[in-house]
């Protein structure tokens, strides 16, 4: 039997259930521009009385550099027109500039800009802005989520913000390949425990991963694998595989607890395990509680590997067998 990504996606899709995520960045979407900018800070500073993100290394901050010194230089009516083309995706050169940042420049950005409108240099509201009621719907829909889910849509709201630059040739702003590594917070863990597996591509990957290790990462994938992260489609290829951990999988602690691990008619076998993850930005303070989908082939490669976000923690002990 040829494995494909299709009948990989489809893997333990029965223990999946409806994530709260999506559902709240799609109110989010519906609100105006400046109402989105509101939303954004209330829900940052409430949220930031106990979850506050860690301060980005200067070597992050320095790719950001040449757009926050021009935003610091404009008048406040200068300013909120800026963050209203970032907020809208219009085509404009700093939205263009913002649009090819990595994940990790965009939030390195929005957190310098968060911090200067905390000491007034930057006006963190339209000047005369009323907040719509619609505002009030997404904070209380924000409050239902855990801390995990609260920065999984605030990160998301981030990344989708400046001018979709994914069709055009790539600009001189440096990306995966001088992305500045995070100060891991923890030691790294090195021996891996799973209750229940002790399939070595998946203890290795996590052992890697927790290493920052991504070419031993990427040596267990078979070289059509596939990896798809919460809420994305696919990324298929060991190459583009490798781009997307360095910009995005730096300095992530993933601490794996259980899981089940099946074998299947043609010696392939799929396994999902459960556990929590933490951020390199909000550190132990913060932990996701996800689910990794692996199906490995009968020769022991990884051909695929989603990693959803649970809905609850009780998800995490929920591993059903396939019928
Ligand atoms: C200034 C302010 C407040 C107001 C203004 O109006 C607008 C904005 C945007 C503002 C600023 C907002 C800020 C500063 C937001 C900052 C948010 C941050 C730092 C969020 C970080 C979130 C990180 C997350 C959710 C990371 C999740 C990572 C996961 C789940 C990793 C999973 C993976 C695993 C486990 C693998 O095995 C493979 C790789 C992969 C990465 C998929």
């Amino acid at each position: 039997m040829t494995l494909t990504i299709q009948s990989a996606q489809s893997i333990f899709s029965n223990t999946q259930v409806p994530s709260l995520i999506p559902a709240t960045i799609a109110l989010f979407d519906q609100l105006n521009v400046d109402d989105q900018l509101a939303y954004l800070w209330y829900a940052y500073t409430e949220m930031g009385k106990t979850i506050t993100p860690a301060a980005p290394g200067a070597a992050r901050l320095q790719l950001a550099e040449s757009l926050l010194t021009q935003i610091k230089l404009m008048s406040p009516e200068e300013q909120t027109k800026v963050m209203r083309d970032l907020a809208s995706r219009a085509d404009t050169p700093i939205s263009r500039s913002y649009g090819f940042f990595s994940v990790n420049t965009k939030l390195a950005f929005w957190y310098e800009l968060g911090e200067l409108m905390k000491k007034g240099l930057v006006t963190p509201i339209p000047v005369g802005y009323q907040m719509s009621p619609g505002v009030k719907v997404v904070l209380e829909a924000t409050q239902k989520l855990d801390q995990g889910q609260q920065i999984t849509v605030l990160r998301n709201t981030v990344v989708n913000m400046g001018f979709d630059t994914s069709e055009l040739a790539p600009s001189s702003y440096p990306k995966s390949d001088s992305e500045p590594a995070f100060q891991r917070t923890t030691p790294t863990i090195s021996s891996v425990k799973i209750e229940g597996i002790t399939e070595p591509a998946v203890l290795g990957y996590i052992e890697a991963m927790n290493a920052d290790n991504f070419d031993a990462a990427i040596a267990l994938f078979t070289p059509d694998g596939a990896l798809q992260p919460p809420f994305q489609k696919p990324i298929i290829g060991t190459q583009a595989i490798a781009k997307y951990m360095r910009e995005e999988a730096q300095g992530l602690n993933m601490m794996p607890q259980q899981g089940i691990c099946e074998v299947r008619g043609d010696g392939s076998k799929q396994l999902k395990i459960t556990g929590v993850v933490q951020t390199p930005w909000f550190g132990v303070t913060v932990g996701m509680n996800i689910a990794w989908r692996f199906l490995i082939n009968p020769e022991g490669k990884i051909f695929f590997v989603a990693i959803d976000m649970l809905a609850s923690p009780q998800e995490l002990l929920q591993l059903t067998r396939v019928q």
